[in-house]
């Protein structure tokens, strides 16, 4: 039974089971980098389904390392994540976090796991509109689309649940920013554990309640 397919839900009478579909496409919410190029460079540009706007970081050698932190607007098991880059990264991670408080990729590295790393990458400048790399985290595989030279993809397998998707690019094959099209994602939410535990705690406190006016009839509660 692969856990990640199965939803709690909570009812008065006790917890049932549901079978939850394949993950769908994920609609980020936002995104924050640790520079820009300029103001048409943005890092929701990276998020936007616009296949012609992008983010860029600066031009330069202080463009190493630049990140894009992507909020995903909920937890999600997170299945794939796929990258459309005009200036891609050498060597990058992809690392998430599921600390619902929009941790620091600079000073919070605890609340990060990576979970995939490639390097060696010599991509050329597209802009294809499709995807250059497919990352799926259900299985753990990478399906390089184009461009050469990558030496090693580790991908983590069994879809984490993540909050937060960050990509961390760390050299470049030009002068350049790291530069992203679109960076994309898919997955299934994840029910927050805290409002199962209140649910159920207010159902046993209704039920408790219950049972004491039924014995208590001088009782003004209502
Ligand atoms: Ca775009
Ligand atoms: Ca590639």
């Amino acid at each position: 039974m692969n856990l990640g397919k199965i939803l709690f839900a909570t009812v008065s009478s006790g917890l049932i089971l549901i079978n939850s579909a394949m993950g769908a496409a994920i609609s980020a919410v936002g995104a924050t980098a640790s520079s820009s190029y300029s103001s048409g460079f943005l890092p929701t540009n990276a998020i936007d389904s616009n296949n012609g706007s992008r983010w860029s970081s600066i031009v330069g050698p202080s463009s190493d390392p630049s990140w894009i932190m992507i909020d995903l607007g909920g937890l999600y098991s997170l299945e794939t994540v796929t990258i459309d880059w005009e200036r891609a990264s050498r060597d990058y991670t992809l690392r998430i976090s599921s600390d619902l408080s929009a941790p620091s990729p600079t000073t919070n590295l605890a609340a990060w796991t990576t979970i995939a790393t490639v390097t060696g990458q010599n991509e050329p400048n597209q802009g294809s509109g499709t995807p250059d790399e497919t990352f799926n985290f259900i299985n753990g595989t990478f399906t390089d689309n184009s461009g050469t030279g990558v030496t090693s993809a580790d991908v983590t397998s069994g879809a984490p649940s993540a909050r937060y998707l960050l990509l961390y690019g760390t050299s470049r094959s030009s002068i350049y920013g790291h530069s992203i099209y679109e960076i994309k994602s898919t997955g299934s939410a994840v029910p927050e554990p805290t409002t199962t535990v209140l649910v159920v705690l207010a159902t046993a406190w209704a039920t408790t309640r219950r049972r004491n006016r039924t014995n208590d009839t001088t009782s003004t509660l209502c």
